[in-house]
């Protein structure tokens, strides 16, 4: 018993050791997982197997906030897509365009969100088109549980 203890204990020991392998798992991980955090900006930063684990990895994130977070499916479910950045909060004037994304095919999310709900004081304005061309939503909004007429269909947006 005290033989095979021992064995286990310099197992551990040899596997601690090869931590600089680690870092390769991340590639897998970030393509694999359903729940990505990515810029405003356009730049992926990871994925999760859960949106518990993503919103967990956001909130470990100093300095940087998630904007608006967009669902595949209809009623907050489905695979999902942070979207956030490291300059702050949305101003609270809808004057102003605090961020956007011309084309959310940078994520594999073109005509694929179904809901969608903002953070830190943004609201979002969808559109049909890339680049914010074409039909666009009437106002700016902070949630749509089942986008109806745009479910599936926004292309790209703003952030006030
Ligand atoms: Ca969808
Ligand atoms: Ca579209």
């Amino acid at each position: 018993m005290l033989r095979k203890l021992a064995y286990v204990g310099v197992a551990a020991a040899t596997f601690g050791g090869m931590a600089v392998a680690a870092p390769a798992q991340a590639a897998p991980d970030r393509a694999v997982g359903a729940h990505c955090i990515g810029d405003t900006d356009g730049r992926l930063l990871s994925c999760h197997a859960t949106q518990a684990e993503a919103q967990r990895a956001t909130d470990g994130m100093r300095g940087w906030i998630p904007l608006v977070i967009f669902y595949d499916r209809t009623g907050y479910s489905g695979k999902t897509l942070t979207l956030g950045h490291a300059n702050g909060a949305c101003t609270t004037t809808t004057r102003d365009v605090d961020y956007a994304l011309p084309n959310l095919g940078t994520y594999g999310w073109n005509n694929r969100a179904g809901s969608f709900v903002t953070r830190n004081r943004c609201d979002m304005k969808g559109y049909d088109g890339t680049s914010f061309r074409g039909d666009a939503f009437r106002g700016w909004v902070d949630h749509d549980i089942k986008l109806v007429r745009w479910n599936n269909d926004i292309s790209s947006f703003r952030l006030s």
